[in-house]
């Protein structure tokens, strides 16, 4: 699962790449996977339970971003730009708030106004491939009834029709069969978008950033369907990814967070991906792993490994804190809160699980 870092020239695209992912980018990485970051997701819970196995190892889920360089009409025409574009699953679309005369920007600071311009760009592109497309299938079906190419062209100028009245394919709705359809196509107005502002320092950022997004009237674009939004301060950020952890939680506090806005931007680029942790806890290891919303237990035990799922037998599961709170899974076990889920149990967030296999 990718996520694509766009937005217009300067806003702190590259900024925020690095500081996401610092910690992981090695010296001698490949300079053509440069622009390539694993980001580490944040996670209180498996923390608590680490602190309370004290393992050997620790392991947090993580989530890939990739740095596009900026966006515009023509770099939608590149072919580079635009595969690099269509690859991945999730866009941060990174919005210039920040006032600073030293560095420029198309027009005074409007957010609203660039988000709409570069949505506007994303959906040309997209109405000028389904056009293709239909003057294709259009030929083909001369040619040769087929009872798929209709359906295809169906939706295809349906899909036309919603882009014509300026909005994009993400808020279309469609039947799974129609997202089947169009998964080939990648369509760039069609992934689910989180908004990223870009916001100034200031004494009082815990509650700027907090009210950045009504601030800059994003609250409505944000409640549509498969979008977010939310606001960091990229500067701030920067020094924070340069301090210790102590360091870090005390310049925190003086400027009144409790939280750096790089998690919570994390946190909600995985909850747009579809994507919860479920957790396993031991002196081994305490660890995080990533599953799409709505997986089968035994699907989610193949995440661990491909023979966990082909010898599943039960899962023994509990919620983390109610793990944490019993002190132990054998305590937990006394209680009787420690339940066995079969096959088809829904996995859900933040549950510890235990897979029993016949393998
Ligand atoms: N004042 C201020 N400057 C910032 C902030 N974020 C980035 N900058 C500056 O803006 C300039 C551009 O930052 P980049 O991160 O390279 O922006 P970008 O979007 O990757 O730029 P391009 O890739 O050239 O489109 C740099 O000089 C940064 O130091 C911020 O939050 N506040
Ligand atoms: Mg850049």
């Amino acid at each position: 699962m990718k996520t694509g870092i766009i937005g217009l020239p300067q806003v702190g695209k590259s900024s925020l790449f690095r500081i996401l992912t610092k910690a992981h980018l090695s010296a001698s990485s490949n300079p053509r996977d440069a622009h390539i970051g694993i980001a580490k997701v944040p996670d209180e819970r498996l923390d608590k339970l680490a602190a309370m196995y004290n393992p050997k190892k620790l392991t947090h889920a993580s989530v890939e971003y990739v740095d596009l360089g900026a966006i515009g009409q023509e770099a939608l025409k590149e072919s580079a730009y635009l595969g690099h574009l269509r690859q991945v699953d999730a866009i941060c679309h990174v919005v210039r708030a920040f006032e600073d005369d030293a560095i420029p920007h198309v027009g005074p600071i409007d957010p609203l106004r660039d988000i709409k311009n570069v949505e506007f760009d994303l959906m040309v592109s997209d109405l000028g491939q389904i056009e293709k497309r239909m003057e294709r299938v259009e030929k083909d079906l001369k040619k040769m009834r087929s009872a798929d190419l209709e359906k295809e062209f169906e939706l295809l100028k349906k899909a036309k029709a919603h882009l014509e009245t300026e909005r994009p394919l993400r808020e279309l709705e469609m039947t799974p069969e129609d997202k089947k359809r169009f998964r080939g196509f990648m369509f760039l107005s069609e992934k689910p978008i989180l908004y990223v502002l870009n916001i100034s320092e200031s004494a009082e950022l815990g509650k700027d950033l907090e009210n950045a997004v009504a601030k800059y009237s994003l609250a409505e674009v944000a409640s549509r369907p498969n979008a977010g939004a939310t606001a960091i301060c990229g500067k701030v950020e920067a020094e924070l990814a340069e301090m210790s952890d102590a360091d870090a939680a005390e310049f925190l506090s003086s400027y009144g967070l409790n939280d750096s806005g790089l998690a919570r931007l994390i946190n909600k680029t995985y909850s747009l991906l579809g994507l919860i942790s479920f957790l396993t806890a031991g002196e081994d290891e305490c660890r995080a792993w990533t599953i799409p919303v709505n997986t089968r237990a035994v699907n989610a035990a193949g995440a661990i490994h491909s023979d966990l799922e082909k010898h599943f037998i039960r899962a023994e599961t509990i919620r983390w804190d109610q793990l944490l709170e019993a002190g132990s899974e054998a305590n937990a076990r006394a209680k009787g809160i420690l339940r066995l889920e079969g096959k088809d149990y829904i996995v859900q967030d933040g549950d510890v699980m235990h897979i029993r296999h016949s393998g």
